[in-house]
């Protein structure tokens, strides 16, 4: 374990830690699906959906129910195609294949194929007793519904109320899922950061990214349900510590920092001076490369921009009293007054360059390398000096 600057007390730090740990653990081998098992009637008796009826961009789907099904009734390969930012009409007859009991219906479509058929992907409701009219539902698919294949769920539940639950369990009624297919909407081939697997990758500092995750990103970190986006950094050896800040994004966020062990480096729910948004430093000395993950409190969602910076070991933090690098700038040889021992010579950002023995001698070739900044770190991580080298 690293040492960690914590922004809340360690019981709760450890508990979201335990958390974390244990959803990841979890999730790595049961990754959510649609819940079909333990849904849906436990008796083909009475209160079932009678008919289904639309017609897409292209294919319609027009079925008929009756006797009842036990439990979720896969109708997947009946489908058709809608267009993001398309309006259709969907028709539902909520009946009975026996006698007359008052129920509810909802029918839901993934349209962010995040597996789940989340309340804010109810496209309609119905209440009452059959025989009952034809219920029409009007509805438009989001102008950022994701490109692909998705789903449709249309359920009854007799003795059921509003809003229905699309993965309850419950005796009379019926699960329908229907297929769908989303064009003229998001490509999200193109949108990396969805997982630890495809992380957007940080390597210079600072950086500065602006994002949406409301559509193209699904939910990997289990902490709350929202959709989040991965980064991955490897601090560097001349680096003390990170701090990374979602302040003036546009909701709720929260912030982890995960090592590659799924270990909880350090997180934040709402930042002093930040509103409901989130930020955070965290020490690097040690420590492998890390996630930072980026998500909303709850469901919550939006455009948000990360920033990260690194803070790199202080020169005033070591004894320089009496060493001196020169000249500095410098675009050829530079000499120390003194000897530090073995020597380590970085680029700013971080790669390695090579190793002097200064006791051996006191002066150091730069001519092979381009302006910029570069770091000299006595083996025992004494003594920093910073040069510039100026071309
Ligand atoms: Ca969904
Ligand atoms: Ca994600
Ligand atoms: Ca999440
Ligand atoms: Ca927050």
């Amino acid at each position: 374990m690293n040492e960690v600057l914590f922004v809340h007390s360690d019981k709760y730090y450890y508990m979201i830690k335990f958390l974390l740990t244990a959803f990841s653990c979890y999730f790595s081998v049961a990754f959510a699906q649609y819940c079909t098992l333990n849904v849906g009637p436990t008796s083909t008796a009475d209160s079932n959906v009678e008919l289904v009826q639309i017609s897409g961009a292209s294919g319609n789907i027009n079925y008929t129910g009756c006797p009842g099904v036990i439990g979720v009734q896969d109708l997947t390969t009946l489908s058709v195609a809608l267009n993001a930012g398309g309006s259709y009409l969907l028709n539902v007859k909520f009946g009975t294949c026996g006698g007359n009991y008052a129920g509810a219906g909802e029918v839901w479509i993934d349209f962010d194929q995040n597996g789940n058929f989340d309340p804010y992907e109810s496209i309609g409701t119905w209440t009452g007793t059959p025989p009952a009219n034809i219920t029409p539902m009007n509805f438009v698919v989001p102008a950022n519904a994701q490109n692909g294949a998705t789903r449709m769920r249309v359920m009854q539940h007799e003795a059921g109320t509003l809003p229905l639950n699309p993965c309850a369990s419950y005796t009379w009624g019926s699960v329908m899922d229907f297929g769908i297919t989303i064009g003229n909407g998001i490509d999200c081939t193109g949108f990396i950061g969805d997982d630890q697997n495809d992380p957007i990758l940080v390597s210079t500092f600072p950086y500065t990214d602006t994002r949406d995750n409301s559509y193209c990103y699904s939910n990997n970190n289990y902490v709350y349900p929202s959709p989040d986006i991965y980064y991955k950094l490897s601090p560097n050896p001349l680096m003390h510590s990170i701090h990374a800040s979602l302040c003036g994004s546009s909701f709720d966020t929260f912030m982890s920092v995960v090592d590659m062990n799924g270990n909880v480096i350090a997180f934040n729910d709402d930042a002093t001076n930040c509103g409901s948004q989130s930020a955070l430093t965290f020490e690097t000395t040690g420590l492998g490369s890390v996630y930072i993950i980026v998500e909303g409190w709850g469901i919550e969602m939006g455009n948000y921009t990360l920033t990260i910076d690194a803070d790199y070991v202080g020169i005033s933090e070591n004894d320089l009293s009496d060493l001196q690098v020169f000249p500095n700038p410098t675009n050829g040889v530079i000499s120390l007054n003194k000897s530090i021992g073995k020597a380590r010579l970085y680029h700013v950002n971080g790669t390695f360059l090579g190793s002097y023995d200064t006791n051996a001698t006191q002066a150091i070739d730069l001519t092979p390398f381009q302006s910029g900044s570069y770091f000299l770190k006595s083996e025992d991580g004494a003594v920093t000096v910073k040069i510039n080298v100026v071309k």
